[in-house]
């Protein structure tokens, strides 16, 4: 069953939100880790309750990876292989579909200087390996794309880094994804996407915008056609100061929004990952996103891509907290499209400052105002 509301079709809650343990460079894990088995049991919880109908994984945030056996999952008595299976059984019960598989370049120290763009080619190979065993495990779940996100793809030395090369490396690896998927024939992925951030607390990335990763689809990669972008907004575009309703407007321009990670952001600060409408700020930057995704009659998915507040987290209990969580990121979705469709775009208006005030009077519905009392 799809959720079907307004411009989204279905919604994600992914592994990596619900497992999150919520530590940052300042403070460390919050929350124990749950094994993978039971973040599946809890997305099936949601599904079940009819909170989400899909969810999306890194390879490590379902099984480990030793580099040793780059190929452990074609092993049906693997461990893997076993845990694998047991995920899917937990998910499929509970109606979940799969909606992306990204493999993980960024949380093993080995690729603590990059995963594709890495300078040392055997490093480049290792990271190719990897995605290899992510588009299998996501083959195996039937996941519809594939996501490379830039991760630690970035510099934070300009004159050491490889500027003749990096986006050459770029390319080749993400030309491998399409190659390996045409070379095993998967049928599953109909499509892939780069999801751009500008930055990591140190390092510049090297696709750090929606605009960047539009053009390197058009400019570099063999397949133009089958990739796209998952913008993060509000978040990772706002690092950037950019604008939501223009980022999302742009890539429909181009035909390149397969769909959105979601969650909300304040302007200029790092990656702060707040559940949507969560936080200071974001509230009318949010609706204007969606009613501009109702004016272009985008429709597509949404993907929950935030943490719960760390003063949120309750070692006691970190399962109900986390069921919580969940719960607060689907009311706000479904507040955001109340709200977004109470917003008309405004005729013979004064000017432009009048016609913003009457669509917050809408989307608040306060009525008429009058300013003399
Ligand atoms: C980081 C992110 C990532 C990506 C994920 C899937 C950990 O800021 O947004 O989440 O969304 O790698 O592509
Ligand atoms: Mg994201």
């Amino acid at each position: 069953m799809d959720f079907n509301q307004g411009c989204v079709s279905y919604r994600s809650m992914p592994f990596w939100c619900v497992g999150s343990p919520l530590s940052d460079p300042f403070g460390g894990a919050v929350l124990d880790r749950i094994d993978s088995l039971e973040v599946a049991k809890l997305i099936a919880w949601a599904g079940k309750a009819g909170y989400v109908e899909a969810t999306s994984f890194h390879d490590d945030d379902l099984v480990p990876w030793n580099p040793e056996q780059p190929e452990d999952d074609l092993d049906p008595d693997s461990d893997v292989s076993k845990k694998l299976h047991a995920i899917k059984a937990v998910l499929d019960q509970a109606g979940i579909k799969f909606h992306a598989a990204t493999c993980s370049l960024h949380g093993n120290k080995i690729f603590r200087d990059g995963g594709l763009c890495n300078p040392d080619p055997a490093i480049r190979r290792l990271a190719a390996k990897k995605v290899e065993r992510t588009l299998r495990i996501g083959q195996f779940f039937g996941a519809k794309y594939y996501v490379y996100w830039v991760a630690r793809d970035g510099f934070e030395v300009p004159v050491i880094t490889k500027w003749g090369h990096v986006y050459d490396f770029l390319a080749d690896g993400l030309n491998h994804v399409t190659d390996y998927i045409a070379e095993k024939k998967m049928t599953n992925y109909i499509g892939a996407t780069i999801e751009p951030k500008p930055n990591e607390p140190r390092g510049q990335m090297f696709l750090p915008t929606s605009g960047h990763a539009a053009g390197f689809i058009f400019g570099r990669l063999k397949k133009p056609d089958f990739w796209g972008v998952n913008p993060e907004l509000l978040q990772h575009e706002s690092m950037a100061l950019m604008n939501a309703s223009m980022t999302v407007a742009y890539l429909c321009s181009m035909n390149k929004l397969k769909f959105l990670h979601f969650g909300s952001q304040i302007k200029a600060q790092f990656d702060n990952d707040f559940p949507p409408l969560i936080g200071p700020e974001g509230l009318k930057e949010t609706v204007m996103m969606f009613k501009t995704l109702n004016d272009i009659g985008w429709k597509g998915v949404i993907e929950y891509d935030c943490h719960m507040l760390r003063a949120e987290g309750n070692p006691e209990d970190d399962i109900a907290c986390r069921k919580q969580f969940i719960i607060n990121c689907v009311t706000a979705l479904s507040m955001v499209l109340k709200l977004a469709e109470r917003v008309e775009t405004p005729t013979g208006y004064t000017s432009q400052s009048s016609a913003d005030l009457l669509s917050i009077r809408q989307m608040c519905a306060l009525g008429d105002i009058d300013p003399r009392r």
